[in-house]
């Protein structure tokens, strides 16, 4: 017996051509060809900008916390970009923080400075920031000329800021109250772009960290979402749909790559594609650090069960799909196939990220020694009857 026993199902021609096939997929090189490669695709991924700004310990690390669902923001990790603006280390996003005003004029036309000429710089070295969030302590209580200017000063410059009120359980909500209408009374900013924040769950905010983060999301470019996204642990509903709808797209690349039919010792062209298509799914959930996971899922792919199996089963189970008679894959098996991992990773990356947030129990690395290759059959054959 053989560690598949699907493999008895072959036929003596068929276990041929997955030999073949196995050879491939085999390639010892490929998983460390891969995992540079997957680095390099994260590398190159247009990463949002988000500055954070506020005074000294109005719980900026906190709301970047908050709003990313995650300790993304760790105290001391900083690593300076400037004088007084620290970057966050993230793969994907680009967090900046700056270190909050001290009180007095002087200190205040410092933090102006400070922060216009970063805008600016950024600006001109083709790498704006997107969007700023400008904290102020609600148990503070004051507002002062500077954060009045700050918030118009970015306003007139068509950067979205959204302005949050922090700390809010520490405070009354007539001092919310008013320090909220003396924002949006003395600055340029649209209510629908000031919130609130707190710590504490037990306080129902209409406009929370929730609606910051979706906000934040919406004023994005396009190109730069999927990385923020990936970037907070929530959205899971919005970034699966997401994944579904590039899936297609891959589906049906891998469609025209196999509509001249290919021999199966040749399916070897659809593995960048589909090795695409994982990273883009993987950066959607933010499983780049695993790098074992991703090492369980390559050797996966590569060197046994989902090259073999998968195509190997689709030879046989897709009927009238060439019928691959002398080992040729055609479109729709490779239409299928890449559309088959695909939903099965994804599946398996959206059990992770809810067991990470509902604490309950889902093995990765489990899912992706055992279940992996059935689902991705599973969905393969699923593509084929939702097409009819
Ligand atoms: N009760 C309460 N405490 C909070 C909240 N947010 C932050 N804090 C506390 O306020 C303090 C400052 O929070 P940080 O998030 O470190 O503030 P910061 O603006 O990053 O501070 P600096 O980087 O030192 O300028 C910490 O002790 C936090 O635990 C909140 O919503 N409620
Ligand atoms: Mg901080």
């Amino acid at each position: 017996m053989t560690e598949n026993s699907s493999d008895t199902e072959f036929s003596e021609e068929e276990r041929e051509q997955i030999g073949d096939f196995e050879t491939l997929y085999s390639k010892d090189e490929f998983a460390g060809k891969f995992w540079t490669e997957f680095k390099d695709f994260v590398t190159g991924l247009p990463k949002a900008s988000i500055l954070v700004m506020g005074g000294s310990g109005a719980g900026k690390s906190t709301l970047v916390n908050l709003v990313f669902n995650s300790e993304v923001a760790r105290s001391g990790e900083g690593r300076p970009v400037t004088q007084g603006i620290d970057e966050y280390q993230n793969d994907l996003v680009h967090i900046y923080d700056s270190q909050g005003y001290e009180f007095g004029a002087e200190n205040q036309r410092e933090y102006e400075k400070l922060i216009m000429e970063f805008l600016d710089r950024h600006e001109r070295e083709g790498n704006p920031v997107d969007v700023c969030w400008y904290c102020i302590s609600a148990p503070g209580a004051r507002v002062v000329e500077t954060d009045i200017n700050m918030i118009s000063r970015l306003n007139s410059l068509g950067k979205p800021v959204a302005a949050v009120l922090t700390q809010v359980d520490q405070a009354t909500e007539d001092q919310c109250a008013g320090l909220k209408s003396e924002i949006l009374s003395r600055t340029t900013l649209r209510s629908d772009a000031m919130f609130e924040s707190t710590t504490d769950f037990g306080i129902a905010l209409p406009r929370g960290t929730d609606e910051l983060y979706e906000w934040t999301r919406d004023r994005l470019p396009e190109s730069r979402r999927a990385s923020f996204m990936g970037a907070a642990r929530r959205d899971m509903d919005r970034k699966s749909a997401d994944v579904d709808s590039f899936l297609l797209k891959y589906a049906a690349t891998a469609f025209g790559i196999g509509a001249a039919p290919i021999p199966v010792p040749s399916a070897a062209a659809l593995i960048p594609l589909q090795m695409k298509m994982l990273s883009e799914i993987a950066v959607r959930w933010n499983v780049l650090s695993m790098e074992q996971t991703m090492g369980t899922l390559l050797t996966q792919m590569v060197t046994t069960t989902v090259g073999r199996t998968v195509a190997a089963s689709l030879l046989k189970l897709i009927p009238g799909a060439g019928q691959l008679v002398g080992g040729i894959i055609n479109g729709s098996v490779a239409g299928a196939v890449t559309y088959g991992v695909g939903k099965a990773f994804n599946y398996g990356c959206y059990q992770l990220q809810k067991s990470q947030l509902d604490g309950s129990n889902f093995n990765f690395d489990d899912f992706l020694k055992n279940e992996f290759v059935q689902m991705a059959l599973k969905m393969a054959m699923s593509f084929k009857d939702k097409k009819k």
